[in-house]
């Protein structure tokens, strides 16, 4: 099965002038696609005046001429813009084997980030809900000074995010000669168009982190982000090493979608000695609905204050949510003093390890669901929504060296050391739970992950057990295997997705659930469907029809050849098929429409 290059570029390329015979480009390598949304700032600046200001429509022509950024022999021999557009380029083939095809939205104006606001973020959240199925990730190029913010903020509307939305910028633009600016949009490419990592993050000097764990901590330096409380989901330096352990999963099996309703009236009050009560309660008047109280240390506020403790209390009394999030740049905020239980008892809310920005943006969030009570907004807060917060997990985590299967293993390689243990784990678990996969042994695969380990990983061939639980029909796994956090993104080394493999072996339940969490077919496996559904039209195959249009295929497409499968039906005198794809369209826009 050819992978390499998307049918209409394959087709075209026949018909391309400017080379000879297609033989000559046969590209080796499997093309993603990012979309990459430029909203402003430094990475795209230029000098007017002596200050930097965003320049607009120059971006796509200066990183046209950066053979790092952009590979253009590879571009025309592919008809890459005939295709695409001129606002799309390449990167040079990635150490994976891998092209990524990346295609750049201009904002207009482009903004310093200084200038965002909740309606720039519900653009961009609505953009790549828009582009969703039509690109693997999804980078947004982004001012500094408000990135925290803004990534938090997409971290809660995204919500079920099955793949990765990376923002990004720099401190220098990338036109000149020193930059960070390069290195950043490289690396962030690299990681939206080669790993599934379902979450909005950050990546900045080498490093991805989760979005709403970071902040900005350096005005001056190329290293301008900090996420004290959480690791680096993934580094980039000799090679980009995965964190698996720590990436955030949905766990759901219900469809991406964004959510853009914001509540503006929240705000950040940050405690300071001498805070005088007449400025608290002016701060926390109507409309003010939610605010992040920074406190000292561990969650601490002064216990000898009643004027203080009693403004704050009648504010929650109200109905205001107040959430105590720490003004130190790492820690938690626990109850272990009495000056941090007096918030507790004037109504405020733990914040856990949260960032002042996560907390603000989560409020503003959780604030603007009208169906909730105010009493399921508090609860929500609570809680951990997307990875923002850490849970308590004093004693949940089994140790590594708990399971004896892997210690009977360690014990006859005369492996001790816990890197070395994990290793192993990581080699062995990904075939062994894709046997489990086969078998529908939900039991073992529960074993497996109490050993720590990550059910998502694919074999040698990339075959996650979700493609396997796919292919054998097997609904029980599959469900328990996407509410662990499989992904339904996930490609095989052939790009075959776990859709395209339930469809292939009918497994309409399967299909079913998988389109329900938001899975789609790919858009190379979208244009080879018409030639697939005329082949089963011909041959009067009704199941096969039925299980394609469930699984989101158009029967409308032509194939090969130009003809429609109702068509071909027609044409071989296969009346049925006729009536019977005439009763899956109407019943198609039926579902489309509400009926
Ligand atoms: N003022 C710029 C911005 O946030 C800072 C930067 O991008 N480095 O847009």
């Amino acid at each position: 099965r050819n992978i390499q290059l998307h049918p209409c570029r394959r087709r075209k390329l026949s018909s391309c002038n400017s080379i000879e015979s297609a033989e000559l480009v046969s590209p080796t390598a499997a093309e993603a696609r990012v979309l990459v949304i430029n909203t402003g700032g430094t990475i795209g600046m230029t000098l007017h005046d002596n200050v930097l200001a965003p320049k607009a429509n120059a971006f796509v022509m200066g990183l046209r001429k950066l053979p790092i950024l952009h590979d253009e022999a590879y571009a025309q021999q592919t008809c890459l813009y005939e295709y695409y557009g001129s606002d799309t380029l390449v990167l040079p083939l990635s150490k994976g084997n891998k092209r990524i095809v990346y295609t750049i939205q201009e904002y207009s104006p482009l903004l310093d980030s200084s200038n965002m606001t909740t309606e720039d973020w519900g653009r961009i959240g609505k953009d790549i809900e828009k582009n969703y199925e039509n690109f693997d990730g999804f980078v947004v190029l982004h001012g500094t000074d408000t990135m925290a913010y803004t990534a938090s903020a997409l971290s809660f509307m995204c919500e079920h995010l099955g793949k990765p939305v990376i923002l990004t910028g720099s401190q220098v633009p990338i036109y000149e000669m020193r930059n960070d600016g390069r290195d950043n949009l490289l690396g962030a490419l690299l990681i939206a168009g080669q790993f599934v990592i379902p979450e909005v993050c950050l990546y900045f000097y080498n490093k991805l982190y989760r979005g709403n764990r970071v902040t900005k901590v350096d005005a001056g330096s190329f290293n301008a982000f900090s996420s004290p409380n959480l690791p680096p989901l993934a580094t980039a330096e000799v090679d980009i090493a995965i964190n698996w352990d720590t990436v955030w999963r949905a766990n759901t099996t219900t469809k991406f979608q964004v959510s853009t309703e914001l509540n503006r009236n929240v705000g950040l009050l940050r405690l300071f000695p001498g805070i005088t009560s007449n400025t608290v309660r002016a701060f926390l008047q109507p409309p003010m609905e939610g605010v992040v109280l920074e406190t000292y240390g561990s969650g601490n506020a002064p216990d000898n204050r009643p004027d203080l403790l009693e403004e704050l209390k009648k504010a929650t009394d109200a109905g205001v949510i107040i959430i105590n999030c720490t003004q130190c740049l790492r820690g938690t905020v626990s109850a272990s003093y009495a000056t941090g239980k007096v918030l507790m008892d004037a109504g405020l809310i733990a914040g856990g390890d949260m960032t002042p920005e996560a907390a603000l943006s989560k409020l503003s969030y959780v604030l603007a669901k009208k169906e909730l009570t105010l009493d399921a907004k508090k609860k929500m807060m609570a809680q951990n929504l997307r990875g923002e917060m850490s849970a308590d997990l004093a004693g949940a985590k089994l140790c590594l060296s708990d399971s004896r299967f892997i210690q009977v293993i360690a014990k006859s390689l005369s492996i001790s050391c816990k890197e070395e243990l994990e290793a192993i784990r990581d080699a062995l678990t990904p075939p062994l739970a894709c046997a489990a996969a086969k078998i529908g042994d939900i039991e073992a695969l529960e074993a497996l992950k109490e050993m720590g380990s990550n059910l998502c990983l694919g074999d040698y061939d990339g075959r996650t057990p979700l493609h396997i639980a796919s292919c054998e029909g097997h609904l029980k796994l599959v469900q328990y295997l996407l509410s662990h956090g499989a992904s339904v993104h996930a490609k095989d080394r052939y790009g075959d997705s776990p859709l395209g493999n339930a469809v292939r072996f009918r497994h309409k339940e399967v299909v079913k659930l998988l389109r329900k969490t938001g899975a789609h077919f790919t858009r190379d496996e979208l244009e080879e469907a018409g030639t697939e559904l005329c082949s089963l039209a011909a041959s009067g195959d009704l199941d096969g029809l039925e299980i394609w249009s469930i699984a989101g295929a158009d029967l409308n497409k032509a194939g090969y050849d130009g003809h429609t499968a109702i068509q071909v039906a027609q044409a071989v005198g296969k009346k049925e098929v006729v009536t019977f794809l005439v009763h899956l369209m109407t019943k198609k826009s039926k579902t489309l429409f509400g009926e």
